[in-house]
């Protein structure tokens, strides 16, 4: 039996040695100290044994068992300590390599713009309103003084929704203002930013959808020195405080007088370059005083009240800020345009 106990001491430990995972190692421990290992079964032999070897035969076999655990402790901490090495190595990060690029976006230059103005007209005291795309014909051209007939009410003009032409797409943001003197108590400064559209086709400076900002003050005593001392502040924090401007007299329905407000020429000063065309001057936005049939239509007592109104095309105004020579550019968002700015 001593023989027996002898050949399993090194054949399990050559076993052990070779085994080469913690399953096939558990596997080992199972077939020599199993409830059916061999181990267990040699023990299971002892009675045969004489009174004399008994115990000697005992001794040696816990003797083994004791070395068999042992080993098996040693080669299956080998074996844990291998496998986190080998997962080391093939998990090694190189914080030495470059990052992935992070693309960062920017705010499109209409957005820039329109913030710019908005700041402008806050810090002077006006509101920003809101108000539909989708417009009734009566907000978009009757109460603005711009009867059946007009030519901006044509077919070929203005997008309709209904063969009576009652519902349509507005084609200036002023019907954000008619809602605002019906429902808001006076006195009114606020300015309607907006999206607005018209039956143009496609070209460098026209484009069926566009934005306006428009501004409208309501108020006791309101006169054109409000509407010029007004526009010209904010011409001067837009374009720079020594801007020259020129106020012509012009035509709208819904204001009376009306004007066009030209800047002077801030590329060339006015001697006529491209960027003025030769004029010295830029036109830069329309204005008026807002006609009494317009108020009055809006319940407002003209004896009392006057007010102006201006509106200006805010592509025009981003294009020749961001020195951008075609519409299209501004509308079609491709990055390698929009990450000039
Ligand atoms: C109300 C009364 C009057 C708004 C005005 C203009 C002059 C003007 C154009 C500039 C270029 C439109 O974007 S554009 O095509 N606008 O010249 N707009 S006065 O007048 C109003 C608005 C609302 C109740």
């Amino acid at each position: 039996m001593k023989e027996i106990l002898e050949e399993l001491r090194i054949s399990s430990r050559e076993a052990i040695s070779q085994a080469d995972g913690i399953d096939a190692l558990e596997a080992l421990r199972v077939r020599y100290l199993g409830k059916k290992g061999e181990l267990t079964a040699i023990l299971k032999q002892m009675g045969r044994l004489s009174a004399e070897e008994r115990p000697i035969i005992g001794q040696l076999a816990n003797q083994i068992r004791a070395e068999l655990e042992a080993e098996l402790d040693a080669r299956r901490d080998q074996l844990r300590e291998q496998a986190l090495e080998a997962k080391l190595q093939e998990e090694t990060l190189d914080v030495t390599m470059p990052g992935a690029p992070v693309m960062l976006g920017r705010r499109h230059p209409l957005s820039r713009t329109l913030d710019e103005i908005k700041e402008i007209f806050i810090g002077m005291g006006f509101s920003i309103v809101e108000g539909p795309e989708i417009e009734l014909s009566s907000y978009n051209f009757d109460k603005l003084n711009t009867q059946e007939g007009h030519p901006a009410r044509d077919r070929q003009d203005t997008f309709y929704f209904n063969d009576d032409d009652t519902l349509l797409l507005r084609t200036q943001t002023s019907p954000v203002q008619i809602h605002t003197m019906e429902t808001t108590p006076l006195p009114i400064r606020v300015i309607s930013p907006g999206r607005v559209y018209r039956k143009d086709e496609v070209d460098a400076t026209h484009s069926p959808m566009f934005h306006q900002v428009e501004g409208l003050v309501v108020d006791r005593g309101i006169t054109m020195g409000d509407l010029k001392g007004t526009l010209n502040t904010v011409l001067r924090q837009l374009y720079g405080p020594g801007t020259v401007t020129r106020f012509r007299p012009h035509h709208f329905p819904f204001t009376e007088p009306s004007c066009e407000v030209d800047i002077q020429c801030f590329e060339c000063g006015g001697k006529g370059c491209r960027v003025c065309k030769g004029e010295g001057w830029i036109e830069v936005l329309g204005a008026g005083m807002v006609h009494p049939r317009v108020l009055e239509g809006c319940g407002i007592d003209t004896q009392v009240y006057s007010g102006f109104a201006f509106g200006m095309g805010l592509e025009r105004l981003a294009m020749r800020r961001f020195g951008i020579s075609d519409l299209r550019l501004v509308f079609e968002n491709d990055v390698r345009f929009l990450e000039q700015f």
